[in-house]
């Protein structure tokens, strides 16, 4: 029998053939079809709360590409333990092989919009690993050993490998074997059923540099083709109307530019991304509908066209997640054109007794978000652009909602494409049974941008800064104090009104040594953030956010 490590090895490759196979069919048919990515999103799924957070807090944004190395790590372990039973009979191969296809299968035919076409993927996939692992081990066991009965043939040997004694493609590995390292590889030599093989380390490493290159080259050519598979052109090609309600011009000072204080507008390309999808949802505009209906007078569909020509308003709002640990980054504030929920929802007529709309993504997350809250007249829109641009595909493109005062996981659905008028007793959206609350207004926070902990500042007068956040209720005050002593009044930059964060700063003089440095902001109901830390889960962190620094 091949020595473990050379079925390990084999395995390794196989599992690498099998990926790569993967990949390379699901560039055909949707990258969110590969096997790993499926069950990656059902990890994702499947993930508590406590974990989720963990990760949050952990890897940050990075928390996907972490998720994805985990998935492979583990495959490769089960890849390369795979390998070494299949040198005792290919069948344990086979069957572990196959019990990994039946969780690849389930992982993707449970997705939200799976289709017949996305087994092949994985399928393809695992009949390429059965073949390269029966191929690859029938080349580590190499041919008959000379004076064997049996040789000058090998039963049971791999699927479709061609085999040869003497003068074939890779030489007759017995013979050249023995002449190179008699002694060194060919001692082991064991019985395998009747027959006696040799193990061919040779024919066993070219074999694995064969199914190296094929496992690249098929990972490589899959992206290549998935990637073809965006909606950038028609995300560039989309040509954004005026506003029919403009936003109010920005009053002068809502921005102090002070150097390390967040802007008060987020770049798109700044802004936090928080969501569940490992392979951005591809939504074409031209394929997109926004459907309405449940506990409606007339279920209302809309087009991406249709949208368009509506008159549309354009509001500045901050979004917020509610994972976001006090002074975290997952906070920020854009200018947003879109449809007002309100208008479509009068439209389609709502009926009495309904209290959420449950929205849901082309990709199958959910929202629930409270129908009192997007009828009271605030800004909550259907949003087609950020920034003046049209959605950026990781930000929801062609359409997104935005609630301000409401935390991103109860109403902020990125590729929307339905929205069930329902109840809270009827209706559970997605992180609800994961352990967080049903309804999230957003909690009045405040964030120290300026000096960042751990700095070390010189002595003397020294600037403090940050933002402060608590959507549609308003920023009215911001207090700082340094080591515990008094609160001072921090100075605010204006606002557009009550649905952005607020920037604030105040000079202190701050003697050599260490300082802690603490904030908290007063809402405009007149609430002062409480001191009583809270973590993300279930509805909101709580606490002040506090920075410590060097002086000298
Ligand atoms: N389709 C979809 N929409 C989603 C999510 C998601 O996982 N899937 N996450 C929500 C959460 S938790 C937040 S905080 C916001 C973040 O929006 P952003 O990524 O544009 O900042 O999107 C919301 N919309
Ligand atoms: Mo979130």
């Amino acid at each position: 029998m091949v020595p473990g490590w050379a079925g390990a090895l084999a395995g390794l490759v196989s599992g690498g053939v099998a990926l790569g196979m993967a990949q390379l069919v699901a560039g055909v048919v949707g990258p969110e079809t590969s096997p790993v990515v499926a069950v990656g999103d059902a990890a994702v799924d499947l993930t508590p709360a406590p974990l989720k957070e963990f990760a949050i807090r952990t890897f940050g944004e990075s928390d996907k590409t972490v998720l994805v190395g985990g998935v492979l790590v583990v495959l490769a372990v089960i890849a390369a333990a795979i390998g070494v039973l299949a040198r005792r009979a290919r069948a344990y191969g086979f069957a572990g092989l196959s019990a990994f296809g039946v969780i690849g299968l389930l992982a993707v035919l449970t997705r939200p919009d799976a289709g017949a076409l996305d087994v092949l993927p994985t399928l393809i996939g695992v009949v390429a690993a059965a073949w390269t692992l029966s191929w690859l081990l029938g080349r580590a066991e190499g041919g008959p050993v000379p004076g064997s009965a049996t040789s000058g043939g090998v039963a049971g040997d791999g699927a479709g490998v061609k085999r040869s004694v003497a003068g074939a493609d890779d030489g007759p590995p017995v013979a050249a074997g023995a002449a190179e390292d008699v002694g060194v590889e060919r001692p082991a030599v064991m019985r395998a059923g009747a027959e006696l093989r040799a193990f061919d380390r040779r024919r066993l490493l070219t074999g694995v540099a064969g199914g190296v290159v094929v496992a690249g080259a098929a990972t490589v050519l899959g992206r290549q083709l998935g990637g073809r598979q965006t909606v950038d052109a028609a995300r560039v090609g989309v040509a954004l109307p005026r506003a029919a309600n403009p936003a109010k011009p920005l009053p002068a000072g809502t921005d102090f530019h002070i150097n390390g204080l967040s802007s008060f507008i987020t770049k798109n390309k700044d802004f936090y991304r928080v969501d569940t999808a490992l392979v951005v949802p591809q939504v074409e505009p031209a394929d997109w509908t926004l459907r309405i209906h449940g506990l409606v007078d007339r279920p209302v569909e809309l087009t991406y066209d249709d949208l368009l020509k509506m008159p549309l308003t354009e509001a500045d709002v901050t979004l917020t997640c509610v994972s976001n640990e006090v002074g975290g980054p997952y906070v920020g504030n854009a200018r947003w054109l879109g449809l007002r929920m309100s208008e479509v929802l009068r439209r389609a007529g709502l009926r009495s007794g309904a209290d959420m709309l449950l929205s849901t993504s082309a990709d199958g997350f959910t929202c629930g978000t409270p129908v009192d809250v997007v009828m009271d007249g605030r800004e909550a829109l259907f949003a087609v652009a950020m920034n003046g641009e049209a959605l950026p595909v990781e930000h929801g493109f062609p359409v997104r909602q935005v609630v301000p005062g409401l935390y991103g996981y109860v109403s902020a659905t990125k590729w929307v494409v339905d929205v069930k008028v329902t109840t809270f007793d009827a209706d559970e959206a997605y992180w609800t049974p994961r352990g967080w609350s049903a309804k999230g207004p957003i909690k009045t926070q405040s964030r120290i941008d300026v000096p960042r902990p751990g700095d070390s500042l010189r002595a003397g007068r020294t600037k403090i800064a940050g933002v402060a956040w608590a959507q549609h209720t308003g920023v009215d005050a911001v207090e700082v104090r340094v080591d515990g002593g008094q609160w001072k009044q921090a100075t605010l930059a204006q606002v557009p009104g009550p649905d952005t964060w607020r920037q604030w700063s105040i000079d202190w003089d701050l003697a050599a040594g260490d300082h802690t440095i603490q904030v908290r902001a007063t809402d405009a109901s007149g609430y002062t953030q409480t001191e009583q830390l809270a973590p993300p889960a279930p509805d909101g962190a709580t606490g002040w956010h506090t920075v410590t620094v060097q002086a000298a």
